[in-house]
C-alpha cells in the first residue's frame, strides 16, 4: 500500500504504532518497524538517557526506520528533543501541545516531524510552522485526549491542511483502518492493539484487562482540571470520579494518580493503577505478534475496501 505517509516515512505499511508512555519501549517498537509499519519509542516522562538507551537498543534490533514521541509536558522534553537529533532518529512525533520551538533543529537534522494535534487550528498552525504530516488524534484515544471524536476531526483537519493527516483513536481492526482511510487519513496510528502484542513488555494483568474489557469499560478523567485522560474503569477511576463530582482539589486529584500509568504497566495493578487504553479495547480478543496484527489490519482493510466498492454499481 503506497501513500504520500509511506512514501514520506520508507515504511511499507501505513500504519503507526502510538507513543504509549511506558508501554512504546524499543521491543515493541522494533517489532512494529520489523513488521513494516512505524515502531515509535514513547519518551513520555523518562529521563534523556532513558530515551538514548532505548533509541540504541531499538538500532540493533532493526534496520527499519522508528521513531520517538515526545511528550511536550515532560520536564525532560528539551533534553530529549536534542537527544533525537544526536542519535539520528528519523522520524519524531509529539504530543500534548506544540513543539515550534524544537522545529528549526530537527529540520535542520532532517528528521520527519509529526505533530499529533486534537483541533484543527493546532494542524493549520502547524502546518504554516513547516511539518511534515499530522496525527489526527479523536478522543476515543487512550491516554491524554482532545475533545473531538476522530469521526468529526479527522475529516476537518484533512480539509484543512495540504500536507497529509494519519488518524487516530478508535481504530482496532481493518474496519477502523478502512474508515480513517474514508476519512482522509493516509495512514492510521494504532495503540491499544499493540499494547496486548505478544512483544509488547506490559504486564499480564494490564492485557488481561483490555481483553477482557465491554466496549463502556473506559471512562475519562480529570475534565475538571483540564487534562482528560482515558483508561479503563477500576477502582480508582470511581475514586477520581467520586471526588471529581464532589469538587475535589487539583492536588487532591493529582495525588490518586500519581505513578498509577507505572503501577499498571510494571507491577500489573490494574485495580489501583491507570490501565489506559481507548474505546475499541472491547474489539480486543487476542494476543498476536506485530507482524500478525499488522498482516491482519492490511487483509481486512483491503478486503473490506474491494467488497464495498462492489455496492457501487
Ligand atoms: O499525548 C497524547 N496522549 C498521552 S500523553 C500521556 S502521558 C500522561 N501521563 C499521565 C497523565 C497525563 C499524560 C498519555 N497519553 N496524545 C496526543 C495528544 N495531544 N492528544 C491531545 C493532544 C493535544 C492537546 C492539546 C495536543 C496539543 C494541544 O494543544 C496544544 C496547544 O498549544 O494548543
Amino acid at each position: 500500500m503506497k501513500t504520500r505517509v509511506t512514501e514520506c516515512l520508507g515504511i511499507e505499511y501505513p500504519i503507526i504504532q502510538g507513543g504509549m508512555a511506558w508501554v512504546a519501549e524499543h521491543n515493541l517498537a522494533a517489532a512494529v518497524s520489523k513488521a513494516g509499519g512505524l515502531g515509535l519509542i514513547g519518551a513520555a516522562n523518562a529521563p534523556a538517557d532513558w530515551v538514548r538507551s532505548e533509541i540504541r537498543k531499538a538500532k540493533e534490533m532493526t534496520e527499519k526506520p522508528f521513531g520517538v514521541n515526545i511528550m511536550l509536558l515532560s520536564p525532560y522534553a528539551e533534553e530529549v528533543a536534542k537527544v533525537v537529533v544526536e542519535e539520528g532518529v528519523k522520524v519524531v512525533t509529539t504530543g500534548a501541545g506544540s513543539p515550534e520551538k524544537f522545529l528549526p533543529m530537527w529540520k535542520e537534522a532532517g528528521i520527519k516531524v509529526i505533530p499529533v494535534v486534537a483541533s484543527v487550528a493546532l494542524a493549520k498552525r502547524m502546518e504554516r510552522s513547516g511539518v511534515d504530516a499530522v496525527v489526527a488524534e479523536g478522543c476515543e484515544s487512550g491516554g491524554h485526549i482532545g475533545e473531538l471524536t476522530t469521526m468529526a476531526l479527522l475529516p476537518q483537519v484533512a480539509d484543512a491542511v495540504e500536507i497529509p493527516v494519519i488518524g487516530a483513536g478508535g481504530a482496532g481492526d481493518g474496519r477502523g483502518v478502512a474508515a480513517m482511510f474514508m476519512l482522509g487519513a493516509e495512514a492510521v496510528q494504532i495503540g491499544t492493539r499493540f499494547v496486548v502484542a505478544n512483544e509488547s513488555i506490559v504486564h499480564e494483568n494490564y492485557k488481561k484487562k483490555i481483553l477482557s474489557a465491554k466496549d463502556i469499560d473506559s471512562v475519562v478523567t480529570g475534565r475538571s482540571t483540564g487534562h482528560p485522560v482515558r483508561t479503563l474503569r477500576n477502582k480508582t477511576t470511581r475514586e477520581y470520579l467520586r471526588l471529581e463530582k464532589e469538587g475535589a482539589s487539583f492536588e487532591e486529584l493529582e495525588n490518586l494518580t500519581i505513578g498509577g500509568l507505572r503501577k499498571a504497566v510494571m507491577e500489573g495493578d490494574a485495580d489501583r493503577g491507570s490501565v489506559m487504553a481507548g474505546q475499541i479495547a472491547g474489539l480486543i480478543k487476542k494476543e498476536q505478534s506485530c507482524k500478525e496484527i499488522i498482516d491482519e489490519l492490511m487483509a481486512e482493510t483491503i478486503g473490506i475496501v474491494k467488497e464495498r466498492s462492489s455496492w457501487v454499481k
